[in-house]
């Protein structure tokens, strides 16, 4: 992909929203930072360093708002993949994201770049597929997802008081810590009525594991926390995801749902190919199923005693996401906030 310069240096970038759940992804498919052709981890490395201005000028404002994910379209590297694409947001990169993989794929099959049926997906943390249903429902087939801590323990202030809160730490794609506590023990519910709540008392917990050093792999910091209660109405759980940048999910999250099924896995609630309704505090829903490995220690149908902690499972996300916009993104050198407030 190459930038797109006029002579005066103003850059034009071709892109097309659309939204999974409410949750909206713009894809940039033209006119974004050159990156070579190299693995994508390596060109995620490259528009972190030395093009995050591209980040800031797609997702940021004036242009963008805190809850927008960006993503870039890039040439594969591996031929027989559909597309590469690498995920941002307002203060960095993701992982994976779930439903920007479904926007991906609604906005390519809109643009006629791709039809029904299985397509490989490139993504900095591995390859994924993902099906495009007849329907126009897209399931993907995400990365690994494992549960890396069970009952990890923070402590932050809310309310006037110090209180503890407990989850697992468990990686979809990006690093989650699930809430593990019944929400009414900290007053608040997962409905959009307290999203204010709900979003300072995951900032704090964020803080804390940081604070805590309760950290994913190597170190890595866990960016999204997530609270769940029980579903309705044929949803087995409805869920409030905080994002990096403070924004929250309004899907039910791709990723957040790939760890949820990981740890559901482990406390061997939920069997391989069961089927699970997540729902977001919006009231969009995904369904979420997972396989094992058949590399031998996990594999077999039915299994009820829990994959261990660290076996990963393979979770596939179904939803469906709406084009909703298309255009190009103006970056002109005569305007100071060309490349967004950050
Ligand atoms: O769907 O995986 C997801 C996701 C991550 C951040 C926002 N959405």
């Amino acid at each position: 992909m190459r930038e797109a310069r006029t002579d005066e240096g103003t850059r034009r970038l071709r892109f097309v929203d659309s939204h999974t759940g409410g949750e909206p992804t713009r894809l940039v498919v033209d006119g974004g930072p050159e990156l070579g052709t190299g693995p994508l981890a390596e060109r995620l490395r490259l528009f972190r360093t030395e093009h995050d201005r591209f980040r800031s000028a797609v997702v940021n404002e004036p242009r963008g708002s805190d809850v927008l994910v960006g993503a870039l379209l890039c040439q594969p590297h591996d031929p027989a993949a559909a597309a590469g694409v690498i995920f941002f947001n307002n203060v960095g990169y993701l992982g994976m994201c779930g439903h920007g993989t479904i926007g991906l794929v609604a906005t390519l099959a809109y643009l006629g770049r791709l039809g029904a049926g299985r397509h490989l997906i490139e993504t900095p943390v591995g390859n994924v597929t993902a099906e495009l249903h007849a329907d126009g429902r897209v399931s993907v087939h995400n990365v690994p997802a494992y549960r890396r801590l069970a009952g990890a323990r923070v402590s932050v202030e809310w309310r006037g008081a110090r209180v503890s809160v407990t989850g697992d730490v468990a990686w979809g794609g990006n690093w989650f810590f699930l809430v593990t506590d019944p929400v009414e023990r900290f007053g608040v519910s997962v409905a959009t009525s307290d999203l204010e709540a709900l979003t300072e008392l995951a900032w704090r917990v964020k803080q804390a594991l940081a604070a805590a050093g309760i950290t994913g792999d190597g170190g890595a910091e866990i960016d999204h926390v997530e609270l769940f209660v029980p579903g309705a109405a044929g949803a087995d759980s409805r869920s409030f995801v905080l994002c990096p940048g403070k924004a929250y999910d309004r899907s039910p999250c791709g990723t957040g749902t790939s760890a949820k099924l990981a740890c559901l896995a482990a406390d061997g609630v939920l069997a391989p190919g069961e089927t699970w309704v997540q729902e977001s505090v919006i009231g969009s829903r995904f369904e979420g199923r997972y396989s094992v490995r058949e590399d031998g220690a996990f594999a077999g149908a039915g299994r009820q005693d829990g994959v261990p902690d660290g076996a990963s499972v393979l979770p596939v996300i179904t939803g469906r996401a709406h084009v909703m916009a298309e255009g190009t993104l103006i970056v002109d050198p005569a305007d100071e906030f060309a490349w967004g407030i950050s």
